[in-house]
């Protein structure tokens, strides 16, 4: 037990009419929707990263924040903010968590002592998740924030720094799948480049590609059998970030014959930052049988950067869980926040409202989404719109047998002039808000 959330309470649904702003409204964890009850489907998380670790600091001013376990620079500070950190997952409810292992541990002097300190905090994170903790959605590596990756990790011209980063990757997955971690993510951090001047772009892309296929054979070789992750993001922290979206990681994915053992976890904000909606990202992401977890940090529309804000748009939440219903729910993966209050949110309460806020955001969105599809309400109008593919003759085009112009020849026999459709989307954007 830490002191710092002392003064509240652990957080209960009293329903929609509810005013008490530290209390769920829709978020019943217990409540069914088909044959799973709200905490199966939305399986939250909560990342330590934004919440215990960033002081928040921006590009013009220095830290804000006041936490008692700050700096967190030694193993006792380490062990204050578990504290915290575990209080707030319950007094949240929530039925994961996620780390970095710079987010757990301070950097020790050498990598065999970073380890050393990892592991350590893995035992005191083994007595908080037994009776009932909270389980482990994934683990990562940060191999951004020290200067060694500045030039990227696995992709770093300094072959130094690709070694050191597959002893970071190693140890992050033992200990994830020591704490019995459903999924383990590899977000590309500094995967990119500031300037082609002085970056050979084919190089970086193979050392990336291996470095990913040994992570893989890795989680064989050990037995883990949660899934890995990549989290794809267009730009920031460098100008070019090579898992720029949900379709370029597919690419990528095919490129190094990984596609059936890599999927993705999708971010609200880096889909803006890639100029797509949310769903666009996870439509693609389930079209192409690598859905995985979502970070549910939305952005800021006008920023142009990460903003990590927690969800706050109902009807967003609502066509994000409508995706992600459509691919069938959440398997490893799962709902996790990783978002930042704004730097002037300094109290601990800030924290709890924040989180109680997005996961009422996201239930709600979840509700509406399960009654759109259990009234056919979208799918219907879809399946009409394509209803002429269901007969032999449209589907015969589609054969493998099929050519051009044999095709061409039966479009020049039968001379029908294809009359235009409304594509009705005002109609479908209200069927949409009927729901929200
Ligand atoms: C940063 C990413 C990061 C990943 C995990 O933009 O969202 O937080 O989720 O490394
Ligand atoms: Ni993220
Ligand atoms: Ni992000």
């Amino acid at each position: 037990m830490s002191q710092y959330f002392a003064d509240i309470a652990p957080v209960t649904f009293e329903g929609a009419d509810s005013t008490n702003p530290m209390a769920f409204r829709h978020y019943n964890p217990q409540e069914k929707l088909g044959g799973k009850t709200m905490e199966e489907h939305l399986r939250f998380a909560v990342c330590y990263w934004h919440n215990f670790v960033w002081e928040g600091n921006d590009p013009f001013g220095g830290q804000t924040f006041q936490r008692p376990w700050f700096p967190a620079d030694t193993m006792e500070l380490a062990r204050a903010k578990a504290d915290a950190a575990f209080d707030m997952f319950r007094i949240l409810g929530v039925p994961f968590f996620c780390f970095h292992d710079h987010d757990v541990r301070p950097e020790g002097d050498s990598l065999a002592e970073s380890h050393k300190r990892l592991n350590e905090m893995a035992d005191y994170f083994e007595k908080k998740m037994a009776n009932g903790g909270p389980r482990l959605l994934w683990g990562t590596a940060n191999m951004f924030s020290n200067r060694r990756y500045m030039a990227g990790a696995s992709t770093n011209p300094d072959p130094d720094v690709f070694a050191y980063c597959a002893s970071t990757v190693k140890a992050c997955m033992d200990v994830t799948h020591r704490l019995g971690g459903e999924n383990y993510v590899l977000w590309g951090g500094r995967e990119g480049y500031e300037t082609l001047l002085n970056t050979d772009l084919g190089r970086e892309l193979e050392q990336m590609g291996r470095f990913l296929s040994m992570v893989v054979e890795y989680k064989h070789k050990i037995g883990f059998k949660g899934a890995i992750l990549i989290e794809p993001k267009p730009q920031e922290p460098t100008k070019h970030q090579y898992d720029y979206d949900v379709a370029t990681v597919y690419g990528f994915l095919k490129r190094f014959g990984l596609e059936d053992e890599v999927k993705v976890n999708v971010e609200q904000g880096h889909a803006i930052l890639a100029g797509h909606s949310f769903e666009h990202e996870l439509a693609m992401a389930r079209t192409l049988g690598i859905f995985g977890s979502i970070d549910m940090n939305r952005n800021d529309y006008q920023s142009g950067w990460d903003t990590d804000q927690f969800p706050n748009s109902p009807s967003e939440a609502a066509l994000a869980y409508y995706e992600v219903l459509m691919a069938g729910g959440f398997t490893t993966g799962g709902t996790n926040f990783d978002a930042k209050l704004r730097r002037q949110s300094l109290d601990a309460e800030d924290l709890i409202a924040a989180h109680v806020g997005a996961m009422d955001i996201c239930a709600r969105g979840l509700k509406s989404a399960y009654r759109m599809i259990e009234d056919d309400a979208l799918e219907g109008p879809r399946r009409a719109r394509y209803a002429g593919w269901d007969s032999a003759d449209a589907q015969a085009m589609l054969a493998a047998d099929a050519t051009l112009d044999g095709i061409a020849a039966r479009a020049e026999q039968a001379r029908v002039n294809p009359q235009p459709r409304s594509g009705a989307q005002e109609k479908l954007e209200n069927i949409v808000n009927r729901y929200v």
